[in-house]
């Protein structure tokens, strides 16, 4: 008896297995498009993200690694992040970050050296005079741009020293040593690195505009005098449907004053919840940010402030806002991800789902010899009273335990049905199941089919 059942359990088990592709319907396939730096690396672009360094690992780093030609630090080079506690110095997350970027075939783009914002405590609280604020300021950087010397393509040297208005912001710099605190500050980067491309940053200066043009006095005259500046950095921090009409003008300005142009920070936020209309005008607003680099030679490339909406700083400055990223909280490509994927002149072998349910794995935690996954199905322009996902697993790993799905496994393919209580998705919704698996070797994301 007990032999019969476990060869029956084994064969319905062979069939089940054998049957995975077959059961479900082809799955969207988009990994046989390039990925976006390889895209970007052939219009001669640059296609950065900010990173945060204790992610990168899992699903989080194979994307930064595939997708992306160039890393931003999120936080973990800001004078706050290094330098907490005066003369006690914290380099980890960004020596992280650099070593990812190298072991990558990545750039790295510095992020930023003087800044009013997320700077020291023993700083800001410090009364300081002129002499003693400049040496602070230009000891940090011969210290910090020296660290990585010839390793960083570009530093963001100053960080949004205009008020919207086009005057002068007024901050820690800016009282205590005047304006020139930008040609200071140039000036020493240059000595510390000679190599890095040395940039000013900031936001709200897409289009043309009161502070863009401040900005663009200023670059004038920096070069006039001789100072040494490389680039103006746009930070394009938009809002859904707001794409500033100018901004391929404002790029060209810069660029016919002898500076390069990139786009650093890039996110477009909505009003969550996200929907097919805010995720359709969304990427068709990645897609004319994109553009107008695209039409400027010295437009280096652009950078997105975070790749997935579960790493973005949105939701928490902006409450109610979010899904501001081309990937969702869950690593799924997003319209504005295949947006961008055009723009570069791919995305022509697969089109994205419109109407469709779809299921996107990720690794939510990986160590030594175990790892959890999740799998969210989500349904937009369709709904499901009842769902299962197929995979095979390409590396051995193994499934030991799931929960709100029943997942069988034979041999390397996975199948797993919904619990009793979670087969409905509605329109415009998702359902998560997790699981618990061991692995060795390798973890690779596997391609998921919905049936
Ligand atoms: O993404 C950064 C976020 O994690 C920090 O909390 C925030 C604090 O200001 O800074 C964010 O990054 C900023 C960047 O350094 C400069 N431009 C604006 C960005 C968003 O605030």
């Amino acid at each position: 008896m007990r032999t019969l059942r476990s060869l029956r359990t084994g064969l319905s088990l062979a069939v089940l297995g054998t049957c995975v592709a077959a059961l479900f319907t082809a799955p969207a396939v988009y990994a046989a498009d390039p990925p976006l730096r390889d895209l970007a690396a052939a219009k001669g672009k640059v296609m950065g993200t900010a990173v945060t360094g204790s992610k990168l690992t899992g699903t989080y780093g194979d994307i930064t690694a595939r997708e992306f030609s160039a890393l931003t630090p999120g936080n973990a080079m800001k004078w706050g992040s290094v330098e907490p506690t005066r003369g006690s110095f914290n380099w980890a997350e960004a020596d992280q970050i650099v070593a990812f970027a190298e072991a990558h075939g990545q750039q790295v783009r510095g992020h930023t050296l003087v800044w009013h914002s997320q700077n020291p405590g023993w700083l800001t609280n410090g009364n300081w005079t002129p002499a003693e604020l400049g040496g602070l300021m230009n000891d940090h950087i011969a210290l910090e741009v020296g660290r990585y010397k010839g390793r960083l393509a570009t530093w963001d040297v100053v960080n949004e020293p205009f008020n919207e208005d086009g005057t002068y912001r007024q901050t820690l710099w800016y009282n205590g040593l005047g304006a020139d605190y930008i040609a200071q500050a140039l000036t020493a980067a240059r000595t510390a690195d000679p190599s890095a491309k040395l940039y000013i940053n900031d936001y709200n200066v897409e289009g043309v505009n009161a502070k863009s043009t401040a900005l663009y006095n200023l670059v004038k005259s920096l070069k006039e005098r001789g100072v040494p500046i490389d680039g103006v950095g746009l930070q394009a921090h938009l809002i859904l449907g707001q794409v500033p009409s100018s901004m391929q003008q404002n790029i060209q300005r810069f660029a016919d004053l002898g500076v390069d142009v990139a786009i650093t920070e890039l996110d477009i936020r909505m009003q969550l919840p996200s929907d097919r209309a805010k995720l359709t005008q969304q990427a068709a607003d990645y897609k004319a940010v994109m553009n107008a680099c695209l039409a400027v030679s010295r437009c280096a490339g652009v950078t997105v402030w975070g790749f997935t909406d579960s790493d973005s700083w949105i939701p928490s400055t902006f409450p109610g806002q979010g899904a501001a990223t081309p990937y969702d909280e869950n690593y799924a490509p997003k319209p504005a991800y295949h947006a961008i994927a055009e723009s570069l002149g791919g995305g022509t072998t697969t089109p994205p789902p419109t109407d469709a349910c779809t299921a996107a794995y990720s690794v939510t935690s990986e160590w030594n010899t175990g790892f959890t996954g999740q799998v969210r199905v989500s349904c937009s322009g369709a709904a499901l009273s009842s769902w299962k996902v197929g995979w095979t697993f390409g590396a051995g790993q193994r499934i030991t335990q799931a929960w709100n799905a029943s997942c069988t496994q034979s041999g390397a393919a996975v199948i797993c049905s919904n619990a009793s209580y979670n087969g409905t998705v509605p329109d415009g919704g998702s359902v998560t199941f997790g699981f618990n698996g061991s692995w060795s070797g390798s973890n690779p994301v596997p391609v998921v089919a919905l049936g």
